[in-house]
């Protein structure tokens, strides 16, 4: 390995799926490299010593001197370009990137590109499986999962990108087929300054965009592009020219196209407004890069949803229970508050708290009084949450979901719904929300 500065040398800097995706893509390229994480052992550090046993790896506190030997840094999406040494280092001409900056370089085939506060996850999944019905072969990946740099190949027609606000950070122009921001609201704020460099960050996507989709029920989703841009749309109201929405037929509601129904709500198995909106924001995008109408609607009214997100578990002497884990920020939990606690007969017994990632929780306190028998709280901002919620309904505190299961079942009435919509991460208590979703859903089971 060079020690001196050098126009080629590079360095990963974090050692987790991306980064490691990164380690292959240079050794694949044959481009010299080094990498480096904070964390005294990485989760793919014994990756790296198996596959590629003579790359230079440091652990620990970031050296700067060691990071100004590279031309270029490509940074995890969970490390903040604000850390003092990746900040001094940029301060002395390092060039910050990141994966998906490596990945738009060298893909070749056109990318949907899409990020939001919520709903992103389910709409790159329903774009990908409208692509697959249609006979495309389609690549789907990024924060969802795989990361976009193990997609690459010459054999992919579409590739389908869940993007991060972090990942967006060091992505300079990503020139998508198409991209949506799918909605804005507050999240990450442990990470941002605020709103307006959180909602910059997002906007990113929009860098170099052919066409783009917008939510016409969230204008911080409008990106600021020429006019010439084609741009379609999506929303709960009438559909028109070039915007997808609802029409009312016959007493149906159907997701439509112009003056076209489509598809009536009732044939989908995703169900609330929410999921309307999810449904229509697909359309547009797999409409926007010529994928069938047919094949895409087969698509849609074959999805089931994805786990923890609002997902059915069971019920119980007339009480339903629902995951919806995945629910890491307010605008989640409210959507799943509102969207259930309107179609049930009865009341919610609400499971919430984590880790609030600095989130104001104010916004939960009108829906919770109107839709909530009573709260179950758990976790880091246990506390926080109980200030925002006020005396408007009972608030109950446990130390795990176990105990949070029962409390809510004691609570619940026939006609009730037990809803785990935490508003917050599960980091402070779980290794992930999938681990606090289905250590949720095992207490639910476990009930006789
Ligand atoms: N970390 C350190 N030191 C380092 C590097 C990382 O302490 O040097 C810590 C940070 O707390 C960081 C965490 O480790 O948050 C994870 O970083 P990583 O580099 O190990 O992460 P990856 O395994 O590469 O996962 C990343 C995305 N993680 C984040 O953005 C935090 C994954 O999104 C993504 O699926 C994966 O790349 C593949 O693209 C996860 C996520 O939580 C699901 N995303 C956030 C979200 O959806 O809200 C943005
Ligand atoms: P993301 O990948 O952006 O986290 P997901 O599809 O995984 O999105 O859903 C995350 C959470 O957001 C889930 O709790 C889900 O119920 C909720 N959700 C889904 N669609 C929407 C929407 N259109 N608006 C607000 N919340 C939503």
């Amino acid at each position: 390995m060079s020690l001196i500065a050098s126009d080629q040398f590079r360095i990963v800097v974090g050692l987790g799926k991306s980064g490691m995706s990164v380690v292959r893509f240079l050794a694949r390229q044959g481009l010299p490299f080094a990498v480096a994480d904070t964390r005294s052992n990485p989760p793919e550090l014994a990756t790296l010593q198996r596959d590629y046993p003579q790359v230079d790896v440091r652990c620990g506190e970031l050296d700067v001197d060691f990071l100004c030997r590279a031309a270029e840094l490509y940074v995890s999406p969970g490390l903040a370009l604000a850390t003092s040494a990746l900040r001094e280092a940029a301060a002395r001409g390092v060039k910050m990137s990141g994966d998906i900056d490596l990945f738009t370089r060298y893909a070749k085939a056109p990318i949907v590109a899409i990020t939001g506060s919520n709903a992103k996850s389910t709409v790159t999944t329903l774009v990908g499986e409208m692509a697959a019905a249609a006979g495309r072969k389609v690549a789907v990946g990024g924060n969802i999962g795989t990361p976009a740099l193990d997609l690459l190949s010459d054999e992919v027609e579409l590739y389908v990108l869940e993007l991060s606000s972090f990942q967006l950070e060091t992505t300079e122009r990503l020139n998508a087929e198409v991209a949506t921001c799918l909605n804005i609201s507050e999240d990450h704020m442990d990470r941002y300054d605020g709103m307006v460099q959180y909602h910059l960050a997002k906007h990113r996507i929009f860098r170099g965009a052919r066409q783009v989709v917008v939510n016409r029920d969230d204008p911080l989703s409008r990106p600021l592009i020429a006019d010439q841009v084609p741009c379609w749309s999506f929303g709960l109201d009438k559909s028109d020219f070039k915007r997808f929405g609802l029409l009312q037929q016959d007493g149906q509601s159907y997701l439509a196209l112009q003056f076209q129904p489509l598809l009536a709500t009732t044939e989908l198995k995703i169900r609330g407004a929410h999921n309307y909106s999810n449904a229509l924001a697909a359309l547009a995008l797999g409409h926007a890069v010529g994928l069938p109408m047919a094949a895409m609607l087969q698509a849609l009214q074959a999805f089931p949803g994805l786990a923890h997100r609002c997902q059915w578990l069971r019920e119980r002497r007339g009480v339903s229970y629902y995951d919806d884990s995945k629910a890491t920020n307010v605008g989640a939990a409210l959507a799943a508050i509102e969207g259930l606690g309107s179609d049930i007969a009865g009341k919610l017994l609400l499971i919430a708290g984590g880790d609030g990632k600095g989130a104001d929780f104010s916004a939960l306190k009108a829906p919770v009084t109107k839709f909530c028998r009573a709260v179950v709280l758990l976790g880091r901002d246990a506390e926080r949450l109980a200030d925002a919620l006020g005396d408007g309904v009972p608030l109950l505190r446990v130390n795990n979901l176990e105990e949070a299961v029962a409390r809510c079942t004691e609570l619940a009435q026939p006609g009730d719904a037990v809803l785990l919509s935490p508003a917050c991460a599960s980091l402070d208590m779980f290794k992930n929300f999938e681990e606090r979703g289905q250590l949720f859903a095992r207490a639910v089971e476990a009930l006789c």
